[in-house]
């Protein structure tokens, strides 16, 4: 496939992330072949990891009693972003089962998500899925020294000037750079560790409720260059460091000391591959077969409880209740796509929106009529590309969110008769997105408020609102997003153009 990579990477980038680019799948004769997985991150950073020969590290996705003996490469008829990525590019990172589960479900879903975004109740705190957090990030370390000490030799001899760059994702790796940063010190191995987190980085109050958060600061401060999506995570980070561990910092230049060395700290809010949404949003069929007059409502998020599922339904049923006009001429159509359903919270709130739709729907259906349509599913991107152009209003109300994504893939598929966008401030998206409706989740008669005068709201607003939202997303795509990271990092040719917003 066409790699279009808009910039010159100058040195080797190794992209670690909790799960490889792509799924693998076992076929009947037991042979492993990728199958893609969508998203923005991989869109925009696998051509990368392509064109400069760089390495991908990450879990499998399946679990096997021993490391698994190889990653097939992508099939010749492969469309993916991923498609390019030779399997001497990846680096599957071997966790037994049991350990995988008590990192991932115990301490990535079960404590640091819930902390991360201020919901510490429910939050759990237990020593051994710490130790399986603080094991699994050791062995990803281990395996991206073993793949650096090789890398960083490679490029010394055919380009001295500059060094290869490590870039660890999210909240499953905090304490990767703590074991990396060690021993290229010991073996002064010349590269250097970026760290980006794309959920949001709470305030010291709830920091400090983590019995190991010394660990987990330090764990990121192992890095040259943090990332975060908003200015007010950035903040929080470097208000913890400096009260936590007593280190220096310069909260105008966002810079803090540890160790005699110095970290920079810089929001780089994500964005989508904005044309890609365009283009889809031009070719995808009608999929919603609705009457013309009827208006669809619409939401998409992973089953979560910081996506205010809850509360958004009940305000729709408030709206309904408050303003009887728009029965039957309105559909919520939410879809909900499965997460983490091994864990307990998460079944709960399936069972609680289930319950919650079937008692909306029965209260108001009409013989022709329902108000609440709920996927409980995953749509392919050309079903989701049409839902957003055909929907009158987005819902996006998060309780907590470090950026949201979904509400900028709707304004991108809005190239008809231009909808609505309501947006949560508490998502990053809140703090930029300005022209949207921004209302906040836990006042249930206000959002049923704002649903209805974005329903009334004129076609000329509307355009105006809609035309400023677009342009900024066009500008601040995925693209722009990475390019930024890694200039930062140092790792841009020069000549790379790097856009001013940045
Ligand atoms: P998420 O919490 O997963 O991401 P979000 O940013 O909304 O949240 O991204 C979700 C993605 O999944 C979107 O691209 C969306 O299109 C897709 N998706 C959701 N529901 C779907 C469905 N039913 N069918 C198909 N696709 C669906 C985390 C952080 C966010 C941050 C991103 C990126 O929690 O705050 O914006 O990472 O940094």
């Amino acid at each position: 496939p066409e790699i279009m990579v808009p910039y010159q990477i100058t040195a080797p980038l190794i992209v670690l992330s909790n799960r490889l680019p792509f799924i693998l799948e076992r076929g009947p004769d037991g042979r492993l072949s990728r199958k893609a997985s969508a998203g923005g991150l991989v869109t925009a950073v696998a051509p990368v990891v392509t064109e400069c020969k760089g390495l991908w590290i990450g879990w499998s996705g399946i679990h096997t009693k021993e490391p698994l003996k190889y990653i097939p490469e992508s099939d010749p008829d492969d469309k993916a972003p991923t498609a390019g990525l030779l399997s001497k590019q990846v680096v599957a990172v071997y966790i037994e089962e049991q350990l995988y589960h008590a990192y991932y479900n115990g301490f990535c879903n079960g404590t640091l998500w819930p902390l991360f975004h201020s919901m510490p109740d429910r939050a759990v705190f237990k020593a051994h899925t710490w130790e399986a957090y603080c094991a699994v990030n050791k062995q990803f370390a281990l395996c991206t020294l073993d793949a650096l000490r090789k890398t960083v030799k490679e490029h010394e001899q055919e380009k001295p000037e500059t060094c290869p760059v490590v870039w660890i994702h999210d909240y499953q790796l905090l304490l990767v750079g703590t074991t990396v940063r060690q021993v290229i010190e010991e073996e002064k191995l010349n590269c250097k560790l970026g760290f980006f987190l794309h959920i949001p980085f709470p305030s010291w109050d709830i920091v400090r409720l983590c019995p190991w958060d010394d660990q987990i600061l330090q764990g990121i401060l192992a890095c040259d260059m943090v990332g975060f999506h908003i200015e007010d995570y950035c903040l929080n980070f470097i208000d913890c460091c400096s009260r936590r561990l007593g280190c220096r910092v310069d909260r105008n230049n966002m810079l803090v000391e540890l160790a005699g060395r110095t970290v920079h700290v810089k929001a780089h809010p994500i964005g989508i591959p904005f044309d890609r949404f365009v283009q889809l949003a031009e070719t995808t069929p009608k999929f919603l077969n609705h009457a013309e007059s009827e208006k669809i409502i619409l939401g998409v998020d992973r089953l979560d409880y910081t996506k205010g599922l809850v509360h958004r339904i009940l305000s729709f049923e408030r709206l309904l209740e408050k303003y009887p006009e728009h029965i039957e001429k309105v559909t919520f159509m939410q879809i909900s796509v499965p997460s983490r359903t091994d864990v307990r919270e998460y079944q709960q709130l399936k069972e609680e929106m289930d319950q919650l739709v079937g008692r909306i729907n029965g209260r108001f259906t009409k013989p022709n009529w329902s108000p609440v349509k709920y996927i409980y599913g995953g749509v392919s991107q050309e079903q989701l590309a049409s839902f957003y152009r055909d929907s009158a209003v987005a819902l996006v109300t998060p309780l907590r969110d470090g950026m949201n994504l979904v509400a900028k893939e709707y304004v991108a598929c809005q190239i008809k008769e231009p909808g609505v966008l309501i947006l949560s401030p508490f998502a990053g998206a809140g703090g930029m997105m300005h022209e949207a409706l921004v209302v906040n989740p836990y006042e249930i008669d206000k959002v049923a408020d704002t649903i209805n005068r974005a329903l009334l709201m004129p076609l000329d607003e509307r355009e105006v609102r809609m035309k400023q939202l677009r342009h900024r997303e066009q500008q601040m795509d995925v693209n722009h997003w990475m390019s930024s990271f890694l200039a930062t990092m140092g790792a841009l040719d020069d000549d790379s153009e790097v856009d001013p917003l940045s």
